[in-house]
């Protein structure tokens, strides 16, 4: 204990991809180790997510982080020293303890959370070990390098709103690896620009670096994004499929929908039918939060009509909680569950609502925010915990391309030990069954 004893914890100011204030928080350790961590920051949040503590007031829109930095040094600090930092479990709880309600408004969300991951890495510090490796061994899991799920056009509240769906991604699980999953979708993401440069509507990149989404329709982005696969010299459905963020909290309205690129408001059943209808039209292997955090019954509809057929992925709706991911599991109302640390807050309760869903025989997908910076935590996380897949965004700024570099070296330092998505035999399943309704040159 004596090496991984905590002597000092103390944050800073640091600034996101966004250009917005963040938390970064560094901890000693007796022994010498050092970790460090920078909260992530969602830009459509779940309402049950730990909540980010902001100044409020003019500067940088209210966004300032003084108070939870200053929570860190008053409150986190002085209760941290002398514990050990390998026991993560006592760390979260006596962090927990400070502030014990479920959302840690008290102390903010995003002072926990870099607290809590800046102890992880300083107990792998202080092993000797990277954080995947600690991770792994600490646990007693195999590593595994995950599916990694990108981002080819963004949307939603990623670009204003410019296009309803949030994320137009793909994943490659026909990749043999994660380097060759890396090369697949860096052709591709290359041919949706020449795409969209083709048809006069490139202009830069939304806030994930996905490209910007000036579209007719959501339809035409998606045609788009089939386009783009086979202008990369791939056969959408075969080594590559797609993959949606609805993120439908977002254009909720009232007990239904409002879909304004469409100009239509939907209801529930009306919503599913649709992205049925895409689900039959285009090779889609997953789909995230279809219909909104509070709409349980479409939820569960949804998972009925199509939950064999792709990964019905709870995000803002499970909120890395593993009371909810239970509770969703029993009411069979997702099949995989996103995993944020920052919306839990702590390490321990992230790995927890990991846990719960690997119970309940679901995926797992370890995830970044639209707002995130050079930290690559996740990508530790997403191999040491065998996530089996990884959302971190698109293929451009170094916010983003920093965590999949990071899962490069690590697939390197594994060497023939390396496993490529080997925690995620579902997305395979449902990659397989995804083929079968794809027929080529259907869509527009
Ligand atoms: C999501 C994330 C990442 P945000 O909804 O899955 O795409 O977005 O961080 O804004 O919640
Ligand atoms: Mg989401």
């Amino acid at each position: 204990m004596s090496v991984s004893r905590i002597i000092g914890v103390h944050a800073r100011r640091v600034w996101d991809s966004r250009g917005l204030p963040t938390v970064e928080v560094e901890v000693a350790l007796a022994g010498g180790g050092r970790g460090r961590a920078i909260a992530p920051a969602g830009a459509s949040c779940g309402s049950r997510e730990a909540i980010e503590l902001r100044d409020g007031g003019a500067a940088f829109g209210g966004k300032g982080v003084a108070r939870a930095v200053a929570n860190v040094e008053a409150y986190i600090a002085p209760a941290l020293i002398g514990l050990d930092a390998t026991d993560q479990a006592a760390v979260d709880a006596r962090i927990e303890a400070l502030d014990p309600g479920p959302a840690f408004a008290a102390l903010g969300g995003n002072a926990v959370v870099a607290t809590s991951l800046a102890v992880l890495h300083a107990a792998a510090a202080a092993s000797g070990e990277p954080l995947w490796r600690h991770l792994a061994r600490s646990r007693g899991t195999c590593p595994s390098l995950p599916l990694p799920e990108i981002q080819i056009f963004g949307g939603g509240a990623h670009a204003a709103k410019r296009v309803d769906v949030q994320d137009f991604m793909i994943m490659a699980p026909g990749a043999a690896s994660f380097d060759e999953a890396m090369a697949i979708t860096a052709e591709v993401y290359r041919a949706a620009g020449r795409c969209m440069a083709e048809r006069g509507k490139l202009a830069g990149v939304a806030d994930e670096g996905g490209w910007w989404p000036d579209f007719a329709s959501n339809e035409d982005a998606l045609d788009m994004l089939m386009r783009a696969i086979e202008a990369a010299g791939e056969t959408p459905g075969d080594r590559v499929v797609i993959s949606l963020d609805i993120a439908a909290t977002q254009f909720r309205d009232g007990d239904g929908y409002r879909l304004a690129l469409d100009d239509t408001r939907l209801d529930t059943d009306a919503l599913i039918e649709k992205l049925g209808g895409w689900i039959d039209r285009y090779p889609i292997a997953a789909i995230e939060d279809p219909v909104a955090e509070d709409d349980d019954a479409g939820f569960r509809a949804f998972a009925r009509a199509y939950g064999d057929r792709v990964q019905l992925v709870g995000d803002d709706y499970l909120v890395t909680d593993a009371a909810r991911v239970a509770w969703a599991a029993g009411e069979g109302a997702c099949n995989t569950a996103l995993i944020k640390v920052n919306q839990a807050g702590t390490v321990s309760r992230a790995i927890a609502a990991l846990d719960a869903a690997k119970r309940a025989g679901w995926g797992t997908i370890v995830s970044a925010r639209s707002g995130e910076s050079e930290d690559v935590s996740i990508s530790h996380l997403a191999v040491g915990l065998d996530s089996g897949q990884l959302k971190v965004g698109s293929f451009a700024r170094s916010e983003r391309m920093a965590k999949w570099n990071e899962c490069l070296r690590i697939e390197e330092a594994l060497g023939a030990d390396a496993r490529f998505a080997a925690g995620a035999p579902l997305a395979a399943t449902w990659w397989g069954q995804a083929r079968a309704p794809i027929r080529n040159g259907e869509y527009a």
